[in-house]
């Protein structure tokens, strides 16, 4: 039953109908299913269709535009779900998290943001195309912890090991963990720039975080 649901919910995406979309998300929340399954199952395997599809010419950047407001609409609908989801009550570090110079991908970072938040973490959102400065600013105004580093191009990932080095040679590397995520990056990048930690997706960031900065003892 509810995997019919998500395959309606996919193809949405995939079609960019932002108004099904948005009518097959209340649905399921009334149905009571979780809100991150209804994100992994519906929402993103449409996304990945969608990038399969741009990337053998079948589609083109305005349907990467529908698909990813189709995807924000039903995000609109999951995130108060989401917050109340955690249910943390102390505060576990003050996470700064952006999507780095030159890369305007944005719905995974602030997913991972929601997430982080609602399960007991500050979270400032420096938002996207971040320019690496901001990023060692906010970093030292805010005494922050961690730093959460999205990336969603080939071309923008080395990025995350400029704010690496940036961090470094501003004397604040030992303050903050730095944990990288975003669909090119994979666990050995993140090691290979010298990352703390490479998260798939929002779970397993919260995962992370709560590892990193030494949350689960
Ligand atoms: Co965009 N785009 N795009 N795009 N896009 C991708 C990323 C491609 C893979 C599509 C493809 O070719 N198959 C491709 C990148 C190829 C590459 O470099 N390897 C691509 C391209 C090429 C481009 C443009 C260059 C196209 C053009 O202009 N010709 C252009 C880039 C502009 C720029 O940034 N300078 C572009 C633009 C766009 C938009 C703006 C139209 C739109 C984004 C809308 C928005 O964000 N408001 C868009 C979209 C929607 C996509 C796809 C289809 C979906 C991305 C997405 O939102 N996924 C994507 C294909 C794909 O990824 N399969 C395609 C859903 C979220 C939930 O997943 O992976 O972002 P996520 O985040 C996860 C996960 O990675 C992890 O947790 C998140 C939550 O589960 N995570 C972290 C992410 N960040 C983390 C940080 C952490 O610390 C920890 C975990």
């Amino acid at each position: 039953m509810s995997q019919e649901l998500y395959t309606q919910l996919a193809q949405a995406v995939i079609d960019g109908d932002e108004k099904v979309a948005m009518s097959l998300t209340k649905e399921a929340l009334t149905r009571g299913l979780n809100p991150l399954e209804i994100i992994k199952e519906g929402l993103t395997s449409g996304m990945e269709v969608v990038g399969e599809k741009f990337s053998r010419g079948e589609y083109f950047l305005p349907h990467l535009v529908m698909a990813g407001n189709t995807m924000k609409a039903s995000l609109t609908w999951l995130e108060p779900a989401l917050k109340t989801s955690g249910m943390v009550r102390e505060t576990l570090g003050t996470v700064v998290m952006g999507t780095v110079a030159g890369d305007i991908h944005e719905i995974g970072k602030s997913l991972v943001g929601t997430m982080l938040a609602a399960n007991g973490f500050v979270v400032h959102d420096l938002g996207v195309d971040v320019p690496t400065s901001k990023f060692i600013e906010t970093v030292r105004e805010t005494g922050a912890n961690l730093v959460g580093l999205s990336a969603l191009l080939t071309t923008t990932m080395s990025v995350q090991r400029t704010v690496i080095e940036e961090l470094t040679e501003a004397g604040l590397r030992d303050q903050v963990k730095v944990m990288v995520g975003g669909a090119p990056v994979s666990p050995q990048w993140a090691q290979q720039i010298g990352a703390d930690g490479y998260a798939e997706d929002a779970a397993g960031a919260v995962t992370l975080a709560r590892r990193l900065v030494g949350a689960d003892g």
